[in-house]
């Protein structure tokens, strides 16, 4: 079997779209990585060769021996579907956690994205809780940056609203929101303040940029940005429509909620 026609590739091409199509990736924004097992690879018989070597430029000795599919630095998510075999790679930590070795794709010489080790220290920290993480997905989503204007950066109080304008957000992102100070993307640093909050949070927000959100497989961590970026929406016509609140989900429906749902709110973020 061709690994073009795995449903990895499927669901890459199906989730960068989408996310454009949603206007979250404008020219190369957004990113998006997926953990893959050796053995899920063992019927591909083009993925068997290393044909180049990258850099990580930190020990990602935690996730050797497994492979990530990736979208590649500076490529845009609306050419992805059109162009799969240069812009997404599939690459394999190297023993030594150093290094990732290329087996398919970026054929026109691309690299992995430059939120590679946001990825990846994610992957790791993630892991630690859900031995199910697959997928770690970023993007600009238009509402929710918007708030990290106009809100106070506080983890509680945002978390609350985007929780409060629809009955569907606290099922999906029970933990809540984490937020990390506004930082330089594509360093180790803020790779590393992004997997400290990936410990208690599975959406974090990147101010004045974007999201990072994590998941199990591609249509949940989807699911969980357009859940978000939904309830932040909302939140933006409620401000169009002059901004006066007059009732609302009370503390107590939301824990109702949880209960009925099965899920532990985040018991910090309620009153
Ligand atoms: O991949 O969005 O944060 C381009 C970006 C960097
Ligand atoms: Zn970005």
């Amino acid at each position: 079997m061709k690994f073009i026609d795995s449903k990895f590739m499927r669901d890459i091409c199906n989730v960068t779209k989408q996310s454009y199509d949603n206007g979250w990736d404008e020219r190369n924004g957004g990113n998006i990585s997926i953990r893959i097992t050796e053995d899920e690879l063992k019927d591909f018989d083009d993925v068997k060769e290393v044909k180049r070597t990258f850099d990580l430029g930190f020990d990602a000795k935690e996730v050797a021996g497994q492979y990530f599919l990736v979208t590649g630095t500076g490529r845009y998510f609306r050419n992805v579907i059109s162009r799969p075999t240069e812009d997404v790679g599939l690459v394999k930590i190297t023993e030594d956690g150093k290094h990732a070795d290329l087996h398919w794709g970026y054929e026109d010489g691309a690299k992995p994205t430059s939120e590679f080790p946001t990825h990846l220290m994610s992957h790791i920290a993630r892991l630690k809780t859900d031995k199910n993480q697959r997928v770690v997905m970023h993007c600009h989503p238009t509402n929710f940056i918007a708030m990290s204007f106009t809100q106070t950066l506080d983890e509680k109080r945002l978390s609350r609203i985007l929780w409060k304008m629809q009955a569907e957000s606290l099922v999906v992102f029970p933990e809540g929101i984490g937020i990390i100070p506004y930082m330089t993307p594509g360093t180790n640093e803020i790779g590393e303040a992004t997997a400290a909050k990936m410990s208690e949070f599975k959406v974090v927000m990147w101010p004045h940029h974007g999201i990072f959100a994590v998941g199990s497989d591609p249509d949940e961590t989807f699911g969980l940005i357009e859940t978000v970026e939904k309830a932040a929406l909302i939140f933006t016509t409620i401000q169009a429509q002059g901004g006066n609140i007059l009732q609302d989900i009370t503390d107590e429906e939301l824990k109702e909620l949880a209960q009925a749902f099965g899920v532990t709110a985040n018991s910090k973020f309620l009153k």
